[in-house]
């Protein structure tokens, strides 16, 4: 630089609102802490700094944004709108700052600025706006459509309070509230423009219209509003930015005020809190579905305004409503949105005067339906009484698709009058329900399971009537997790390893990491490898310690559960192999044991007893071993308390085994079995979900499996299965039994675990003591592995560099290919 300019006072080239360098990042956070937080660096705390990043991270991110969104009036693309009751998303700030490829200038900036990155970053609340698999994998997904440029909205709701804050008091779970927008959201806008309204209850009248034509009108009891709130989804360094709009419910200004003038100021407020009540809290999900009156109201609310949002851009692009279903691919996650089916034929049929034909055509065409679940207590089904009260008109077009689809069924299977009642979309057992998951099947062209295993039971098992109909309509798209979030962000000291062998383009094309592979072989490098684990494990171990003030050793080895808590996940399995490993302790103290720390996280249904129990169950096994000399240099038990995206993050970086031990034929997929696996852990598994192409992937001999097959579930339970013969010939599992049962670890309370052990050993439905002793032999071998420290290594590098098929860029090219008909890249110019 000549002299002469340097001397001038500073010049700014870069706009403060979209310059990338570091000067002018650090006077944009700077600005923004004052003028949209309203603080001066003194005074500011963690959370004030993080929105004031955040708004710094967010102006970066909004030219493509709106590009992106203008890119959706094309008439050549097909925009995918992914309907879920749930989204997943965690915390947004690295994520985002990564995929814009301005982590080193924003690195620089904060350091620069005398803050602390980390600091900023775990300063976020998460979004918790999801349960579990199904919420994760819609925002994993939400980060590869962007990624590969695919045009695509993510539909939901805007939850006021997210999944529940998990506390541990004396063992027990206790749930607390999760306001999550307590410091606001520097990330989602507010659209009022863009509100729709959406009707409840009332009555149908029909007529005929000018041209001879049978009309129906829905004259709703209440109306509701539904407002767009817009959060960024930023591809990796792709340039799209992709929207989730999510929808809070409000009352209409209409019907408040006429209540309220009319001086009926009671009415008005209960109408006020119906209409808000409809987006306050998530409900957690694997409870017994009940028919419960506000989860109908809520995925109808979320589902009617979404599609009223794409008939309004199809309208306003000037788009004909007759070729909708080339404008928009809509994939159901799960049944919650299905109602969409119905909901879209009354929009097309009532509002927009089509015919029946055209209409179900379109609707037809338009959705696919992804199920999640082979558990029939998950199905979703409602009483026909209360959908009728609160959504008439859709009762009357189910009813209608019913007599139609039934007639196909009849044609087909001539006299098979068992098949039609099984398939009909009302079940008419005793009382009359709508079965959520056939009116799906029925009204998309595409069905998908999650994983093979799981696609082949829907087609043999659960769905195996319309497989038989439609075998055509039937796929698989394996899951797959976002290498993103769940490498690159949350593993940032073996993402710099690989990096330094291979390159980065791992980062979007995750088979490069078969390049990975030779490391395997070369002692220095496993070596490296090694010493990037041990660095990670510490981490985990600072963070035990500072959350439970507990010792663990980093170089023990690191076993780690962490999901929703069910009994068919058999998280109580587990426990009895730590139990196994106690018992042969204190029997011979001296016994050359492998140093173990087991890692629970995972939070239980409010409502599901059996499960809260579990969660009882490890900490008093915890407290027991802990604290006991004999063991306690060798073994520790864990529980994480209110596991989130946060905590995942964590920990699947430091885990060396990977516990994904659930009843053959129960887990539809998993997904947490593929960012362990990523990360280097080895999995302990059976051949249930995607573990079945986990082993095939990494290589069998670099898998620890065990158990009964799906197959020799269904034989085992359907031949009589009879756990009291299991306990009563296991010396081992009998002498475990018996401690927990004579109060061991429940300081003397016989009673505390009996509804468990009674369960177990009455009934054991998912098979725990039928496989309990596959799994401990399983674990000796994965422990005498451990061992030798050099083959660890080896198997660890090969799980990493083969697992490239799990990511969610894969699967997202798989929907667009086989479901959506969509190329990848689309939204590029
Ligand atoms: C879950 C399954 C998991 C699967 C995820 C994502 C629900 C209803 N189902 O096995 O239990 O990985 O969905 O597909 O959350």
């Amino acid at each position: 630089m000549p002299e002469q300019i340097s001397q001038h006072p500073a010049v700014i080239t870069e706009d403060d609102r979209t310059g990338t360098s570091v000067e002018t990042l650090k006077r944009a956070i700077l600005d923004n802490l004052y003028y949209v937080v309203a603080k001066v660096p003194p005074a500011a705390t963690d959370i004030d700094y993080f929105t004031a990043v955040a708004y710094t991270v967010r102006d970066r991110i909004l030219a493509h944004w709106i590009e992106t969104l203008e890119s959706y009036s094309r008439k050549e693309l097909r925009v995918v709108c992914y309907l879920s009751a749930e989204f997943l998303m965690g915390p947004y700030l690295a994520n985002n700052i990564l995929n814009l490829g301005l982590d080193a200038p924003f690195l620089q900036a904060v350091k620069e600025l005398g803050l602390e990155f980390d600091r900023i970053v775990t300063s976020e609340s998460e979004p918790g706006l999801g349960n579990g698999g199904l919420g994760r994998l819609a925002a994993c997904y939400l980060d590869s459509l962007a990624t590969l440029s695919v045009p695509a909205i993510g539909y939901g709701i805007r939850y006021e309070f997210g999944m529940f804050h998990q506390q541990i008091r004396d063992g027990w779970q206790v749930e607390m509230t999760d306001y999550w927008l307590r410091y606001g959201n520097p990330w989602e806008i507010r659209r009022s423009q863009a509100s729709v309204e959406v009707g409840f209850g009332g009555h149908t009248e029909s007529s005929t219209d000018e041209h001879g034509k049978y009309r129906v009108r829905w004259v709703p009891a209440s109306v509701v509003k539904g407002i767009p709130y817009d959060t960024p989804i930023v591809g990796y360094r792709s340039g799209v930015v992709n929207d989730l709009r999510l929808w809070k419910s409000e009352a209409t200004e209409s019907f408040y005020f006429e209540r309220f003038n009319s001086g009926d100021y009671q009415g008005a407020v209960s109408e006020k809190v119906f209409a808000e009540n409809i987006s306050k809290v998530l409900y957690p999900n694997d409870e017994e579905i009940q028919g419960k009156e506000l989860r109908l109201q809520q995925q109808y609310f979320f589902t009617s305004c979404s599609l009223q949002d794409m008939i309004r851009f199809q309208q306003r692009f000037q788009f004909p409503l007759d070729t909708f279903h080339q404008e928009w691919a809509i994939q159901l996650n799960d049944t919650h949105p299905s109602i969409g089916v119905a909901e879209l034929m009354r929009l097309l049929l009532d509002e927009h005067g089509m015919g029946w034909d055209e209409a179900w055509h379109i609707t037809n065409n338009t959705f696919s339906f992804t199920n999640h679940t082979l558990l029939p207590e998950a199905l979703e089904r409602w009483p026909v009484p209360l959908f009728g009260s609160l959504l008439p008109r859709h009762l009357e077009i189910i009813y209608e698709i019913n007599a139609r689809f039934l007639k196909e069924v009849r044609e087909r299977f001539p006299g098979d009058e068992a098949r039609a009642a099984r398939m009909s979309l009302i079940d008419e057992h005793d009382q009359k329900y709508v079965r959520m998951a056939h009116l799906a099947c029925v009204g998309s062209h595409r069905v998908n399971g999650v994983a093979e295993l799981h696609t082949q039971l829907l087609e043999h098992d659960l769905l195996r009537d319309f497989y038989e109909l439609w075998p055509e309509k039937f796929i698989n798209v394996t899951n797959g997790v976002t290498p993103r979030r769940w490498l690159a962000v949350s593993n940032p000291e073996q993402s710099a390893l690989m990096s330094r062998k291979i390159g980065t383009a791992w980062i979007s094309d995750l088979d490069e990491l078969r390049g990975l592979e030779p490391l395997a072989e070369d002692a220095a490098c496993r070596a490296q490898w090694r010493g990037v684990q041990r660095d990670v494990k510490v981490r985990l171990s600072n963070y035990i310690k500072a959350q439970l003030d507990l010792s663990i050793d980093p170089d023990s080895l690191f076993d780690a559960q962490v999901k929703r808590i069910h009994e068919y996940k058999r998280q109580h399995l587990n426990v009895l192999h730590i139990l196994t490993l106690y018992h042969r302790l204190k029997h011979n103290p001296n016994l050359d044991v492998i140093p173990r720390t087991f890692i629970f996280g995972g939070k239980a249904a409010p409502g599901y007893f059996m499960a809260k129990l579990i969660i009882k169950f490890i900490n008093a096994v915890g407290e027991v071993v802990n604290k006991d000399p004999d063991v306690n240099r060798r073994l520790h038990v864990v529980f994480l308390p209110d596991y989130d995206v946060s905590l995942g993050q964590r920990v699947y970086p430091a885990a060396d085994l990977s516990e994904q031990i659930s009843t053959a034929g129960k887990e539809a997929s998993g997904t947490g079995n593929m960012k362990f696996a990523m990360n280097g852990a080895l999995t302990i598994g059976t051949l249930d979900g995607a573990n079945v192409e986990i082993r095939k992937a990494v290589g069998t001999e670099n898998f620890f499996l065990f158990g009964l097959t799906a197959d020799q579930v269904r034989a085992t339970l359907a031949s009589g299965y009879h756990p009291w013969d299991v306990y009563q010939s296991n010396p081992v599992l009998h002498e475990i039994i018996d401690s927990i049962a004579s109060g061991h670890f429940s300081h003397g309370d016989r009673d505390l675990f009996r509804p468990l052990l009674d369960s177990l050993l009455q009934h054991d439905t998912y098979l725990l003591f039928a496989d309990y002793q596959s799994y401990i032999d399983c674990q000796d071998q994965a422990a005498q592995a451990y061992r030798d420290q050099e083959h660890w290594s080896r198997m660890s590098i090969l799980n990493a560099a083969r697992m490239g098929k799990f990511s969610s860029d894969r699967s997202i090219k798989e929907y667009c290919e086989d479901i959506w008909h969509i190329k990848v890249n689309a939204a590029k110019k």
